[in-house]
This record gives structure tokens, sequence and C-alpha cells, in this order.
């Protein structure tokens, strides 16, 4: 394979900056720019050893004292021969040492190509790549955990034990078509349905695991609603713990739709600040007031904030009742909870986003409602694509356990146990298109 190269470190000044090799050249061109102090050549260091010594540009000029690691196919990352530089975080060392790998044949590493490598070299299933690329951005130890116990194979075993028992009864059923002149016992049937559906809601629990699981990838987006100066911006604000919005108490400030990640209660939301919503003649606030009627489309949890120093008016209400109308959870916020309160016959959390009184009530509620119970070890699906193709292999099997009570013929029935392997294949990757691929690895960073 051709060689690779890549800084596998964030970018600026750093303690420690990492090159990355993979490819047929990767051992023959550390060894033709690093000389260890020892005296020996890089060709002969022992695999996953760090041997320490002087780094050389293309010219031969020395860049940097520091460490390099070879590795052999098949015993590594990629599974192809790799070597890796950890040198100075010195963006000058690492540019420096780049281009030389460049001006001996190496080229430059796409975005994951080295996961991608490891992939289709068998050394990873499609899930564990994927929980490579959902581990670096977890943000919250939900996601962590989650990433980690499916880079482990989590998810890997849990498809694979359903699709070895599908294997079980293809085959019986292959000889069902292969022999058609014996009867198939009903005994069997029985038994053969039996199993179809213990494996058809073991798919439907995973299923049910990706209702929450979206949230611990992506975060839950949520709106956060309310007529004009009740104080929505400085909820955001308050919830973000900086000015992440301008307040002021001019009505009418906020006339965009303002998003924010922050975590809260352990939970990572995706907080939309809008506009006020109310009636307006001005043309480019009427625009923001649009624009918080699809932020609250879109949300999948409402906060809708009032002021608890005034009455309701028939635009709080208004708002709380078309929140209302989007079925999703609701979350009624009485702000300004440290000024004067005037009696409400809405029930609500008391918050002040000024003062922070009340937001851990708030926090407890968003954990309550939105976190995970079980610990997620990566048992939970937090990922689109397999997701879909759960739900796929699912619906293969429900009509393949309605043929088989219907008298159909076993081909049919074997063909939609197939169709629900095929789409089981697709998650793990051990059958996928090219093209797939291609967009799972470009969410990676360059040199993973
Ligand atoms: N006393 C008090 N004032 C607040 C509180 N939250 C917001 N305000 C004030 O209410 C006004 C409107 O706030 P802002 O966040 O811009 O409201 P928005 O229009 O709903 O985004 C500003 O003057 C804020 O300082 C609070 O909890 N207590
Ligand atoms: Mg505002």
């Amino acid at each position: 394979m051709e060689t690779i190269a890549a800084v596998a470190t964030a970018g600026g000044r750093s303690a420690i900056g990492i090159v990355r090799l993979s490819g047929d050249n990767a051992v023959e061109l550390a060894s033709d720019l690093f000389k260890p102090l020892n005296g020996k050549d890089m060709k002969n260091a022992q695999p996953g050893m760090l041997v320490y010594g002087n780094l050389y540009d293309s010219q031969n000029r020395p860049i940097d004292m520091c460490l390099c690691t070879i590795s052999k196919a098949p015993h590594s990352y990629t599974g192809e021969d790799t070597a890796e530089f950890q040198c100075h975080g010195s963006p000058m060392v690492l540019s420096q040492l780049l281009s030389s790998l460049f001006e001996l044949g190496a080229r430059q590493a796409e975005a994951g190509e080295f996961t991608k490598r490891a992939f289709l070299n068998g050394k990873m299933d499609l899930t564990g790549a994927e929980a490579v690329i959902d581990l670096i951005d977890a943000e919250t130890p939900a996601a962590m955990r989650n990433a980690r116990g499916q880079l482990g194979g989590a998810m890997l075993r849990r498809i694979e034990e359903i699709y070895s028992r599908l294997t079980d009864i293809v085959s019986h059923f292959q000889a069902e078509v292969d022999f058609p002149d014996d009867d198939i016992d009903p005994f069997e049937i029985e038994e053969y349905t039996g199993e179809l559906r213990e494996l058809e809601s073991s798919l439907n629990r995973l299923y049910g695991t990706y209702s929450r699981g979206r949230f611990i990838r992506d975060g839950v987006p949520c709106a956060i609603l309310g007529k004009p100066n009740v104080g929505k911006s400085s909820l955001l604000n308050a919830l973000a713990g900086y000015d992440r919005v301008i307040v002021t108490d001019i009505a009418g400030t906020t006339r965009d739709t303002v998003e924010e990640k922050c975590i809260v209660g352990g939970v990572a939301l995706r907080l939309v600040d809008t506009a006020g919503i109310h009636e307006t003649n001005d043309a480019v606030e009427r625009l923001g007031v649009e624009r918080s009627r699809k932020a609250a489309e879109q949300a999948e949890l409402l906060l809708v904030v009032t002021d608890s120093s005034a009455p309701l008016t028939e635009e709080d209400r208004s708002v709380l009742s078309m929140a209302r109308s989007l079925n999703v959870p609701m979350v009624h916020i009485r702000n300004k909870a440290d000024l004067p309160q005037v009696p409400c016959e809405e029930d609500g959390i008391s918050v002040s986003s000024k003062t922070g009184q009340g937001l851990s009530e708030l926090e407890k509620w968003i954990s309550d409602n939105f976190s995970i119970k079980e610990e997620p070890e990566g048992q939970v699906l937090t990922n689109l694509r397999q997701a879909e193709k759960v739900l796929l292999a699912k619906n293969a099997l429900s009509e393949a356990i309605k043929a088989l009570s219907s008298d159909i013929t076993p081909d049919v029935v074997l063909t939609l146990v197939e169709e629900a392997m095929d789409a089981l294949s697709e998650i793990t990757g051990a059958s996928i298109h090219e093209d797939i691929v291609d967009r799972i690895f470009h969410r990676f960073c360059v040199g993973k």
C-alpha cells in the first residue's frame, strides 16, 4: 500500500507532537530520517519499542531529538507497516518532518485514512471504527463510556450473536428449499418461529436504545422559547456559564437564533436561544420570530421561559400552548425568581438566571428525563446509520415470522431472513458498499 503520513496531534504548540506513517515504505522512511542514539538502524528496531535518537530532514539537517517506534504488518493499528515519531510539539518540527516524508514519497493521509485502512485490513469492524470517532468527539462521560464499549466490540458482539443464530435458521431452510418434497415438521416450524421472535425482539430492544442514544452523541436539540424580555438569553448564558448572547432590557435584542452546546445535568444540550415570539411589524424581527418557530419544531426539548415577577400575559399563554402542541418534553421556566413574585396558575420551575437560584432543579429535571439510565457500555445505539439497519433487519424478521405462520413457501422465509442478515452485515461492515465506507471515514480527523 501507498505510504501515508499525517500529524496526529492537534495543531499549535504543545509538549509532544506526533507524526504517523503507514504503508509499505513506513519503516524505510523512518530509517532514512531517524538515527537511533544506540547506533542501530530503525529497520532492525524491535517493533513496539520506543527508540530515542536524532531526527533529520530530507537534506540530512537535524531538526529534533525525539522518540520513534515502528510496527510490522499485520501487528499494527492499520494492519500495515507503521512508524510513529513522538517529537517535541513544535509546529515547525512537525511540518519539516512531514514535508521531508512527502519528498521521500509518502503522501498526506486523508481524514480517517489510518482507521479506514484498519477496517479494510480486518483490524476492526465498522462499529469499532465509528466508535473511534465517537470517542474522540465525546462531550459527556456517558458518550465516552458508550464509545469505549463499542470500541471494545460491544455492538459487534451483539450483532454477531444475532447474525450467527440467523445463519443456523438459514441453513435449515436451505435444506427445505433444496428438498421440497419433504414437508416441514410442524414442530420445527414452531421452533423456528420462536427463535425468530426472540431475535426480532432482541433487535427491537436494540433499536429502542436509539431514541435516547442519538442524544448521547449529538446532544438534545433544545429550544428556549418565550416572549421578549423574559430572560431567554440570560438563561442560555447562565447554562453556558459565560456571556454567549447579548442581554439587554430592550425587547427584541435577540433577532436571530443562536445555538450553543452545553452540558446540563450531565446531558449534552444543543441549546437554541430564540428571538422572542410575539406579533411584530419589524421585518427583521418577524424573520427572527419565524426562525424561533422553526427551532421549536426541530427541538426535542422545549424550555418555555416566563417572567415570574409579572402576571402571565396572553403572549405567554400562547407560547405555552404552542409548545405543548409540539408533543415533545417541555419545561416551564419561571425566570426572575430573585424579584418579588406574582402567583401563577401554571406549574413550573422557579429559576433566576441572574443569581443562579433554581438552576440545579432544572439540571435535575433534565438529568432525570434525558440521561441514559443503564450504564451505557456500548450497548446503546448512537448512530443513525446503524439504527436504520437494525430497523431494516427487525422488519425483515417480522415479515419472515408472518410468512412462516401463513403457509408461504420456505424460499420466501429464506429470502427475508437473508435480507435481515444483509442489513446486519452492513452494520459491522462485513459487507458494505465502498461509497458508504468513504462517507463514514470522512467524518474523521486527519491523522486518525
Ligand atoms: N432580576 C432579574 N432580571 C433578569 C433575569 N433574567 C433576565 N433578566 C433581565 O431581563 C432583561 C431581558 O433579558 P434577556 O435575557 O435579554 O431576555 P430575552 O429577551 O428573553 O432574551 C435583561 O435586562 C436581563 O438583565 C433574572 O433572573 N432576574
Ligand atoms: Mg434574547
